[in-house]
C-alpha cells in the first residue's frame, strides 16, 4: 500500500517494469528519496527500482539513454530542481537524438513558493519543453501521478523519446492517491505498452522491390534501426548480391567478420564503404540517418529505396524513390519473397575484394611505428581478444575514429556511443549502464583523455562503489593518454587549414591508472607498442574493474577513407602556417597514406 506520493511514485513503475534509476539526490526530490528508503528497507515491493547514486547528473541521463540502447528498455534519471535538473541536459539530448525512450524525473519547490523568484526556482517546464517537447508536465496534486507516469512512460516507449516529469516537493510528501474519485474532471489511466507490427502495404513493398530488382549493383546502408534484423539484412544482401555499409550506431546491427560488410561509412569509415556508394546504381537503406550526403551516391546516380520505423526519417538524406515506413526485420521479411536472387555475382565480388584489402591495409596501419604508440594498435590488439558477449562503449573524439575502423564486432556483442549529439563524456558512464544491465558480461570504454578529465575520471569513483554489485567485475576503461583533443586538432588541421592552437588543445597530463589504484580498481598505464596486447590479456582476465591507459601517439592522423583535395591543401596549408608538430605529422600521414598503395594491400 502506497502512503506518499514519492511511495506511490516508485510503485507505479514499478509496474512499469522499472528496476533502476540513475540520479543524484537533492531537497528538491528529498520526498522520493523517502521513499526509495523505505523500499530499500524491505516494506516496499521487492522488485521496486534500485537507486543508483552518480557524480553528477548528466551521467544519470547518459546511463538512463545507454540503459535504453543495451536493453531495448526504457531507461530512467531523476535529479533535485534547479542546478539538479539543468544538469541533466546534455544526457537527455543525447537521447533525444539518437531516438532512445528516457524519462526525466525532476523535483520542483513547494507549490505554495513557485513564481516567487524562490531559492532554486527555475521554470522547468519551458526549460524542458525542447528536450522533452512530447512530454513535459508538473504534479500540481496527488491524484495526477498515475496518469502522468503512465503517459510519460508510454510516450517515451511510443514515441522513442524523452519524457520529463516534474514534482514539486511538496507534492511528494502529500498522501497518494493511487485510485482518482470516480467523477467529473479525473484521469484513469492503465499502464502497459506493447510495440505494434508495423509493415508497408503491399503495394509499397511491390515497388521497393521493383527498384531492388532492377539494379545491378545494390549497396545497403544500415543503421540502429537494423539492430535486431542481422538475419533479414543478411538474406536481403545475399540474395541482392550487396555490400553493407553500417552507421556508427548499428555498428552491432551487423558482424564485422561477413566479408562483404564495408564497415563504418563517413568519416570515421572506411574505403570499402566509400566505394561501396561511390559505385552502386542502388541504395537500400534499412534504419539509418546517417547524415553527410558527401559520403551517400551522388544524386541521381542510384535508385533509392528505405525503411525506417519513424516515418519522419523518410527521404531527408537521399531522394529515395520508395518510402518504406515500417520495422527493419519485418518489412525485409516482406520483401523478401518478393526479391529475385542476382545471378550475376561479380558486383559482389568486387566488394567483398575491396573489404580484404580493407583489413590487410588495417592490419599494417595498426603496425606502424609511432611515439611511443600507435592508437589503432591498441585497438587492433582489443579487437583480436574481444571476448564472446562483449559490450563496447565509444567516447567522442579520435577514439570514435579507430573504434569505428579497427574493432571487428563479432555476433553477440553489443557497442554504442553518442552517434547524433556526439557529445564527449559518454563512454564511462554508457559502460556502468551496460555493467547494471548485464552485470554478467565485459564491457569496455573506449575514451580519450579530454573526455576523461570532463568526467569519466569521477565516474570512476561509481565504479568502485557499485563493483561488487556485479557478478562479472570485468568493466575495462581504456584512456588514450595523447595529452591533446586529438579529433578537433586533426579539425583544426584539415577543415579550416590552421595550425595546431596549443592553447586550446594540449591537455594536462593525469596519473589514470595510478589513480584507478588509488580507487582500488586495477590500473595498467601502457608505453610501449610490445606492452599492448599482454596488457589487453591482463585487463581481460581481471577480477575487478581496470582502467587501461595507453600512452598514444597524438600526430597519427584519423584520415577521413578518402581524403579530398580540400582537405589535402587545408593540412598543408595547416603545416606551412607553423604547426607546432609539423615535422612529426609529415612522417606519420605520409606512412599512413603509402600503406595504401603498397602492392597487395
Ligand atoms: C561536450 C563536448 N565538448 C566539445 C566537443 C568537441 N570535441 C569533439 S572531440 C573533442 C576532443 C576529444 O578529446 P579527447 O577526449 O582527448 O579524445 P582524443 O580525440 O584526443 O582521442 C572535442 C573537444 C564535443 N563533441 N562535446
Ligand atoms: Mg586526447
Amino acid at each position: 500500500m502506497s502512503n506518499t506520493v514519492g511511495d506511490y511514485l516508485l510503485e507505479r513503475l514499478t509496474t512499469w517494469g522499472i528496476q533502476r534509476i540513475y540520479g543524484y539526490p537533492g531537497d528538491g526530490i528529498n520526498g522520493i528519496m523517502g521513499a526509495f528508503s523505505r523500499s530499500s528497507n524491505g516494506h516496499r515491493d521487492a522488485h521496486s527500482p534500485e537507486f543508483v547514486q552518480v557524480r553528477h547528473e548528466e551521467m544519470a541521463a547518459f546511463m538512463a539513454c545507454a540503459h535504453a540502447k543495451f536493453t531495448g528498455q526504457l531507461g530512467v534519471c531523476m535529479a533535485t530542481s534547479g542546478p539538479g535538473a539543468v544538469h541533466l541536459l546534455n544526457g537527455l539530448y543525447d537521447a533525444k537524438l539518437d531516438h532512445q525512450p528516457v524519462v526525466a524525473i525532476v523535483g520542483q519547490q513547494a507549490r505554495a513558493g513557485l513564481g516567487g523568484n524562490y531559492q532554486q526556482e527555475i521554470d522547468l517546464q519551458t526549460l524542458f519543453k525542447d528536450v522533452a517537447h512530447e512530454f513535459v508536465e508538473v504534479a500540481m496534486a496527488p491524484e495526477q501521478i498515475r496518469h502522468l507516469v503512465d503517459r510519460a512512460c508510454r510516450i517515451a516507449l511510443a514515441e522513442r523519446t524523452v519524457t520529463a516529469l516534474i514534482i514539486p516537493n511538496d507534492v511528494q510528501e502529500a498522501d497518494a492517491v493511487p485510485r482518482p474519485p470516480h467523477k467529473h474532471g479525473t484521469v484513469h489511466s492503465g499502464p502497459g505498452f506493447e510495440r505494434p507490427r508495423v509493415i508497408p502495404t503491399e503495394a509499397e513493398l511491390d515497388r521497393a522491390a521493383a527498384v531492388l530488382n532492377a539494379g545491378s549493383k545494390v549497396a545497403m546502408l544500415i543503421g540502429q534501426g537494423a539492430l535486431g534484423a542481422a538475419d533479414e539484412v543478411t538474406e536481403v544482401a545475399d540474395v541482392l548480391g550487396a555490400g553493407v555499409a553500417k552507421a556508427l550506431l548499428g555498428k552491432a546491427a551487423l558482424p564485422d567478420d561477413l566479408p562483404y560488410v564495408t564497415g563504418s561509412i563517413g568519416l570515421l569509415g572506411t574505403k570499402p564503404s566509400w566505394t561501396l556508394m561511390q559505385e552502386c546504381d542502388t541504395l537500400l537503406m534499412v534504419g539509418s540517418s546517417f547524415p553527410y550526403s558527401e559520403f551517400l551516391p551522388e544524386e541521381g546516380k542510384a535508385r533509392g529505396v528505405q525503411i525506417d520505423i519513424d516515418g519522419r526519417m523518410l527521404g531527408i538524406r537521399y531522394p529515395m524513390e520508395v518510402n518504406l515506413a515500417g520495422d527493419s526485420a519485418d518489412t525485409l521479411r516482406a520483401l523478401l519473397p518478393r526479391l529475385k536472387r542476382k545471378q550475376d555475382r561479380s558486383w559482389r565480388e568486387m566488394i567483398e575484394g575491396e573489404v580484404a584489402k580493407w583489413w590487410n591495409l588495417i592490419e599494417h596501419r595498426a603496425q606502424l611505428a609511432a611515439d611511443p604508440i600507435n592508437p589503432q594498435l591498441v585497438f587492433h590488439e582489443l579487437s583480436k581478444r574481444l571476448p564472446d558477449g562483449a559490450i563496447l562503449a565509444s567516447d567522442s573524439g579520435s577514439s570514435a575514429n579507430w573504434y569505428a575502423r579497427d574493432v571487428k564486432l563479432r555476433k553477440g556483442m553489443m557497442a554504442s556511443l553518442s552517434g547524433t549529439l556526439a557529445t564527449m563524456g559518454p563512454g564511462v558512464p554508457y559502460a556502468i549502464a551496460a555493467k547494471f544491465a548485464h552485470p554478467d558480461r565485459p564491457v569496455i570504454a573506449l575514451v580519450g583523455d579530454g573526455a576523461m578529465q570532463m568526467n569519466g575520471i569521477n565516474e570512476l569513483i561509481t565504479i568502485a562503489k557499485y563493483r561488487n554489485q556485479w557478478i562479472d567485475q570485468r568493466l575495462i576503461v581504456m584512456v588514450l593518454n595523447n595529452r591533446d583533443l586529438n579529433q578537433v586538432t586533426w579539425e583544426q588541421r584539415a577543415m579550416e587549414g590552421d595550425p595546431k592552437f596549443e592553447g586550446s588543445q594540449d591537455l594536462p597530463d593525469f596519473p589514470y591508472a595510478r589513480y584507478a589504484e588509488m580507487l582500488g580498481l586495477v590500473g595498467i598505464r601502457v608505453d610501449s607498442p610490445d606492452q599492448v596486447g599482454q596488457a589487453w590479456d591482463r585487463a581481460l582476465a581481471a577480477d575487478r574493474p581496470v582502467v587501461y591507459e595507453a600512452v598514444t601517439d597524438p600526430e597519427v592522423p584519423p584520415l577521413p577513407p578518402h581524403i579530398t583535395i580540400e582537405q589535402a591543401r587545408a593540412l598543408s596549408s595547416a603545416l606551412l602556417k607553423g604547426d607546432p608538430n609539423a615535422g612529426e605529422i609529415m612522417k606519420q600521414s605520409f606512412r599512413q597514406k603509402v600503406e595504401e598503395f603498397l602492392p597487395g594491400r
